[in-house]
């Protein structure tokens, strides 16, 4: 049976979580890292060298990075709705899973999330706090001009660009930052937020996690 490991509070595990769910695939989900600790376990590392989560262990095929798993898992289980044999098909998605990995999802989770609402009030550094809500902003004004009318990003069906970009929007909008007005990226988010499996798997609380650095 699929094993998914990582704790359910991690954000790169919700993604996974949140895809699986939507696929409806049987699994097994074992908490680690975080205070449930196991990421310097010999036997983890021997999966995953780098000692982080998520990771997925597929009736041995084991696939470690959050969007690498999510490619693996809809090229494997669901060739028809998430996933395409055509490159030129794939190309519309991928680059936003790509993009979101290397520019919003740090800057936000690293730069926001972290140095912000994690970081004691006293240990902020405002300067560069602000600096990653305003870039955070211009993503999220493009992301506004791209999905337009759209219900999704690229249309009117759920992709794994949703995923990817999606899982950022529980925290975005429910902390106490300056946001710009993006209508569109709200009505994104409000489809999100009809998806059981999202409400199920991103939309958990996060106050613990206010001024607390460690896990
Ligand atoms: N680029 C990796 C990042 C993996 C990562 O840094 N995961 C975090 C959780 S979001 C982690 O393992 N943190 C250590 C911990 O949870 O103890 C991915 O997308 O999977």
């Amino acid at each position: 049976m699929l094993k998914v490991y990582g704790r359910r509070s991690a954000f790169n595990v919700q993604k996974v979580a949140w895809f699986v769910d939507e696929l409806g695939l049987e699994h097994e989900h074992i908490e680690l890292g975080g205070t449930f600790g196991g990421l310097d376990d010999s036997s983890y590392r021997a999966l995953n060298p780098h000692g982080r989560v998520p990771l997925v262990d597929d009736g041995g095929t084991i696939v470690w990075e959050s969007h690498a798993i999510l490619r693996y898992l809809a090229a494997r289980y669901s060739r028809d709705a998430f996933w395409s044999d055509d490159p030129a098909q794939r190309a519309q998605w991928e680059p936003w899973m790509d993009w979101t990995q290397c520019k919003l999802q740090p800057e936000f989770l690293r730069g926001v999330f972290w140095g912000f609402y994690r970081t004691p009030e006293a240990e902020r550094n405002m300067e560069a706090v602000n600096a990653m809500i305003a870039s955070c902003a211009q993503y999220m004004q493009l992301l506004d001009r791209e999905i337009g009318d759209n219900t999704y990003l690229l249309g009117n069906e759920l992709s794994l660009a949703d995923i990817a970009i999606g899982v950022n929007f529980h925290r975005y909008f429910n902390i106490d930052i300056e946001r710009p007005a993006v209508p569109n990226v709200e009505r994104w988010f409000a489809a999100l937020k009809q998806r059981p499996a999202y409400r199920q798997h991103v939309m958990l609380p996060f106050d613990d996690m206010y001024g607390r650095l460690s896990f």
